[in-house]
């Protein structure tokens, strides 16, 4: 196929796939009893929370979730933490102190720094950054409960100093994943509730009678989440839209068929929706690598989940040449990009649009997934164009500071006034005019 075919094959918008979904709309018409799309279906949760706080939160939890909570036991008592205690793996729970602290150390080297400046006649200018008072992080129930996503959303909440970080996650027949909750407490979080779904995107931003309002909502979700995201933003701020888990690899003779084909399904397994792609100059390795796929995949656990995921967004292009390689990859803005290459550092200056590169054999993903530090909460779908990956600084804003003395502001009041006389705007001329004395 051609260049152009090529491209319009990289840059599929998964979330409108999602939203047109069929499926969704037949499961709304079960339970409300009309045909409504998830976005419909969404504005009437959200506006429901946002009227009727515990009381919809509820209704709905026991509609979607089919969880009868009362208010009293929407947040996690300690008595479900110790249980979590007792039913967790200690061998797990050592592996995911060591994931956290070295997620800890990476973030802390992103911390920004507050500064200020001097400037003519003692002035001074700066900018100082706060972090947020409370920020609420969403994690999926269901199989895509993931303790290491509540590491990768709590620890950079934490090192920036938020004052309060408290967590939602569906209950899945009353219960959350104990390495979830465990997770969620080793990382600091105080608070979490047992609410999934639209309804606890809606209580976060808007809070509600047991659920303190945030300010930021960060953490990813089914299209229901998102969409709610999406429906609440500018209320509270948000991370990101996140869709569905993406991996391209660019792959010269050098890659391993064999790995390259493991890494393409670490990424299908996760969701029916997950793009898996690679991008070689070798017409042999391709061949082989879809061979490897396919033999690997046959042996999967979630095979059903990475099988649908490959025939539908399962893509191995073969490039001209390196250089169209990485133009193919930089068109797609993956969220995951390998370099699976000879002299993988030589390609990274033409990386421009990524969520994370992994250089070299011996990085996989699932290293970054997991453990060596970097956050794995990504932009999907394209967005890496414009948007990074979740950090220190997604916790903290930033405010300027402004001082003059008296001669520094003298020494520039004749522009202000004219700037301000020019705009009309006789109440800010005055405002300086009055600090040289004159009569206004
Ligand atoms: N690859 C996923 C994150 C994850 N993987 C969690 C395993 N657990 C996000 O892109
Ligand atoms: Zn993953």
């Amino acid at each position: 196929v051609g260049e152009r075919e090529v491209e319009r094959l990289l840059t599929k918008a998964a979330f409108d796939e999602v939203e047109l979904n069929p499926k969704i709309r037949e499961s709304n018409r079960k339970l409300f009893g009309r045909d409504m799309s998830a976005a419909e279906l969404v504005r009437q949760i959200v506006g429901d929370v946002r009227r009727d706080g515990d009381k919809a939160v509820i209704h709905y939890t026991k509609l979607i979730d089919r969880v009868e909570l009362t208010p009293e036991n929407l947040l996690v008592s300690e008595a479900e933490f110790e249980a979590a205690e007792q039913a967790a793996d200690p061998a797990v729970v050592a592996s995911l102190r060591k994931a956290a602290e070295n997620v800890r150390r990476y973030h802390q080297e992103q911390k920004p720094n507050s500064w200020m400046t001097y400037r003519d006649q003692g002035s001074i200018l700066g900018q100082s950054i706060i972090p947020l008072d409370r920020v609420g992080i969403y994690v999926p129930g269901g199989t895509a409960a993931y303790p290491s996503s509540v590491i990768m959303n709590a620890v950079p909440a934490v090192v920036a100093g938020v004052r309060e970080i408290i967590m939602m996650v569906p209950p899945k027949n009353g219960k959350i994943n104990p390495y979830v909750l465990l997770a969620a407490r080793a990382a600091g979080v105080k608070k979490i509730y047992k609410i999934g779904g639209a309804q606890a995107i809606a209580a976060m931003a808007f809070g509600t009678e047991t659920v303190p309002r945030v300010d930021k909502i960060t953490g990813p979700g089914n299209i229901f989440v998102t969409l709610a995201k999406k429906e609440v933003y500018g209320h509270v701020d948000i991370d990101m839209l996140a869709g569905p888990s993406e991996i391209l690899i660019v792959a010269d003779k050098t890659a391993d068929p064999v790995y390259t084909a493991a890494d393409m399904l670490s990424q299908a397994e996760h969701d029916p929706l997950a793009s898996s792609i690679v991008i070689t100059d070798d017409e042999e390795l391709a061949g082989k690598v879809a061979a490897e796929a396919e033999q690997q995949l046959a042996k999967l656990p979630r095979r059903e989940i990475a099988q649908a995921s490959i025939d539908r967004n399962g893509l191995i292009v073969v490039a001209e040449d390196m250089m169209q390689a990485m133009r193919f990859a930089n068109v797609s803005a993956p969220e995951h990009m390998e370099l699976l290459t000879a002299q993988p550092f030589q390609l990274l200056p033409y990386v421009r649009h990524a969520g994370a590169v992994f250089l070299g054999a011996y990085s996989p993903e699932p290293l970054g997934d997991y453990f060596a530090g970097p956050n794995h909460v990504l932009p999907t779908g394209g967005t890496a164009r414009y948007y990074s990956v979740l950090n220190v600084e997604t916790f903290m804003k930033r405010t300027s500071i402004i001082s003059y003395t008296q001669p520094a502001l003298a020494a520039v009041s004749d522009d202000i006034i004219r700037l301000a006389e020019t705009e009309g705007l006789q109440a800010h001329a005055n405002a300086i005019r009055l600090r040289r004395n004159e009569k206004c």
